[in-house]
């Protein structure tokens, strides 16, 4: 017997190292700076309570749902199209961990929070805390939940009464039996981001006053909605369309009748994707989808917008939350895998590249909070003009830093685990594959680049000036903070860089200003992450940490923009010089 002889490796016996495998704790208690923020912004009352519901939830997320989650990952949903009979029936097949997941979405009231607004202002900073620990464990229930958040911004902006109006109760009802979820449906087979001139989807007037759509979405996710909010053109009576942005307007639909018949609906099929697998992603054809106006004819992308700002701040919640759970879980694993004579924990450089790590997350935790923040002051009327458009700019900003910071800090994290990092059973590359969507969808980061140009080029300076007076506020609350003095010196300097490249370009034309408008998107975002990290880290109950973080953050470079520029990348000939660079060798 192998004991009796000292050989440990024979026939059944393996070996007696097992490696202690990472743990998950409670996701609010853990969390220094979520605690931190909280307790650093909300009124006592409204902070006494949502930290008791935080800390049972931060248990809860990772337990029980986050079991359900990799439950959704385990048994993604099926596409039924026939009966035994040969009827079509197209019937999208959940396992029952999505429908419990929906369930525990109402009674946690993750959307009924921002609504019922308790908290006024506050309520939308309460709901993004529980996002954030709820994502990373929800096998992508929170993409469902954007879009039904979406909606319902929508229907309350637009006061919607009718079917649509009665939609309302459902989107934020806390009772499972009543909880609806939504769909959005823009993105046809000739474009996603040009949806102007992609959207073919017809929309056919009826008597009632309703309409009947007809067309093709090309991507639909979480197609198992109640719901949908989607965009069409009017058909007008010599079944002529109008082209263009003009011509689209938004309608609300349900997906099934009270008998559970498709409205109208074919469900073509379910998309074959790198990651979301737990997430019904179809595409369908409007084959006479019952449905009614919510916009005005014409203004469907004015309208949709209330909804993308939305679910683009949950797609930004979702990257940090990516983010979070992967350096919590690579820190704990730092503290029990062993090698070289030592923990990894205690090899500087591993422990460095955490500390990097942890520096991004912290940044595009304060950056997402802040968006919330500005969102709920918003929604209670208390938004002065400079957080409206901080709130436009950041939105689509925070949206393209953060995807593209998740995909960078989860794919490192799957690296701190070494080879197991790459094995499906630790349920680790899930959270990779899981995050490369989030650069994509709700608009990717060139269009959301060029949504941030727009944003600054249509206001004639004041969203720029806005920007500049917020981070001004900001570092002015650590003047007497010596520590910070370097930080926020790093960051003037990069202000007042931006300020005079926005200036160059501004005479160099619209080519040059649109090959900056990525170099720009960025400079904004670690400008204003810089000062949200200084003003987090001035405040008296800050922690030595929270100073070293922002120390760290100023000192990248800031302002890639001027990086660039000095570097002639968007001089007249850049383009052609691009062009050759990208297809030599190239047949085309
Ligand atoms: O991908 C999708 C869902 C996936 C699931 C989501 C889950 C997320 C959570 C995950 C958690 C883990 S749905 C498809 C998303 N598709 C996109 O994002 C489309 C990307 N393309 C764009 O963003 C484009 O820039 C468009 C479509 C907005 C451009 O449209 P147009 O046709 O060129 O039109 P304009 O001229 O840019 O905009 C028309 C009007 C203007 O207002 P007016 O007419 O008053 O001047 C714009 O100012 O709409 C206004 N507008 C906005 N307003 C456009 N964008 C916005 C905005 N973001 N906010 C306010
Ligand atoms: P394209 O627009 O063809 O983009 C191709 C490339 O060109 C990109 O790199 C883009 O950045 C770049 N590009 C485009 N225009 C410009 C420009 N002007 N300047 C510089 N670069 C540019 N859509 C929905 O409506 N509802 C959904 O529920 C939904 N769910 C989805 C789920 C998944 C899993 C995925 C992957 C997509 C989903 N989408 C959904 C679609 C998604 O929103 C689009 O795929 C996305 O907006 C990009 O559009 P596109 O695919 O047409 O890409």
């Amino acid at each position: 017997l192998p004991e009796q002889d000292g050989i440990p490796f024979r026939r059944a016996v393996i070996g007696t190292f097992f490696q202690g495998q990472p743990s998950l704790g409670n996701q609010y208690l853990e969390d220094a700076l979520l605690r931190g923020y909280l307790k650093r912004h909300l009124p006592p009352q409204v902070f006494a309570e949502a930290n008791q519901d935080l800390q049972r939830f931060g248990a809860r997320v990772s337990g029980e749902i986050l079991s359900l989650g990799q439950d959704c990952e385990a048994m993604p949903p099926r596409l039924q199209q026939f009966d035994a009979w040969g009827k079509r029936v197209d019937l999208i097949l959940t396992c029952p961990a999505w429908k419990k997941l929906k369930g525990i979405s109402a009674e946690e009231g993750l959307i009924a929070i921002a609504y019922e607004r308790k908290h006024s202002n506050w309520s939308r900073v309460y709901q993004a805390a529980k996002l954030f620990m709820f994502s990373s464990s929800s096998g992508m229930f929170t993409c469902p939940l954007a879009m039904t958040d979406g909606a319902t911004k929508v229907l309350e902006v637009m006061k919607s009464s009718g079917p649509p109006g009665e939609a309302f109760s459902h989107l934020i009802s806390r009772d499972p039996k009543l909880f609806w979820t939504s769909g959005q449906w823009m993105t046809e087979r000739k474009g996603g981001s040009d949806v102007a001139h992609g959207t073919e989807t017809v929309a056919c007037k009826q008597d009632d006053g309703t309409y009947k759509l007809y067309g093709f979405k090309w991507f639909t996710s979480a197609t198992d909605a109640d719901m949908t909010m989607a965009l069409a053109r009017i058909m007008d009576a010599q079944g002529s369309v109008t082209k263009g942005t003009q011509g689209l307007s938004l309608f609300f639909l349900k997906l099934r009748d009270e008998q559970g018949q498709l409205n109208g609906l074919e469900v073509q099929r379910l998309k074959e994707k790198l990651g979301t697998h737990q997430l019904p992603t179809a595409e369908l054809l409007l084959d006479g989808a019952q449905a009614h106006l919510v916009s005005q004819e014409g203004r469907g992308v004015a309208t949709i917008a209330n909804m993308l700002n939305v679910t683009r701040i949950y797609n930004s919640i979702g990257a940090v939350g990516s983010m979070r759970r992967m350096v919590f879980m690579a820190r704990d694993y730092a503290t029990q895998r062993f090698v070289f004579g030592k923990f990894i924990k205690d090899h500087p450089l591993h422990t460095q590249t955490l500390a990097r790590m942890e520096v991004q997350v912290r940044g595009g935790f304060l950056l997402v909070m802040e968006l919330v923040k500005l969102l709920g002051l918003e929604e209670t009327n208390m938004a002065t003009t400079q957080d409206s458009h901080l709130l436009r700019l950041l939105a689509s900003v925070a949206k393209l830093y953060t995807g593209k910071q998740a995909v960078a800090i989860v794919s490192e994290g799957l690296e701190c685990f070494g080879g197991q990092g790459y094995m499906e059973d630790t349920n680790l590359p899930v959270l990779l594959r899981d995050s490369q969507v989030l650069t994509i969808w709700e608009g990717t980061t060139n269009v959301l680049a060029l949504d941030t140009l727009q944003v600054l080029a249509k206001s004639q300076g004041q969203v720029l000036q806005a920007f500049s007076a917020s981070v001004q506020d900001k570092v002015a609350s650590a003047s007497d903070c010596s520590e910070l003095a370097s930080s926020v010196q790093c960051l003037q300097e990069a202000l007042g860089r931006l300020a005079l490249q926005l200036k160059n370009l501004l005479g160099q034309g619209s080519t040059s200003m649109e090959m900056a408008a990525r170099d720009l998107a960025y400079t904004l975002a670690r400008i204003y992450i810089g000062a949200l990290l200084i003003e987090h880290a001035a405040w008296a109950e800050a922690s030595p940490s929270d100073i070293y973080a922002s120390q760290r953050w100023c000192e990248q470079d800031l302002c890639p923009l001027d990086t660039a520029q000095q570097a002639g990348c968007y001089e007249a000939d850049a383009v052609s010089r691009d062009i050759d660079l990208v297809y030599e060798g190239s047949p085309t």
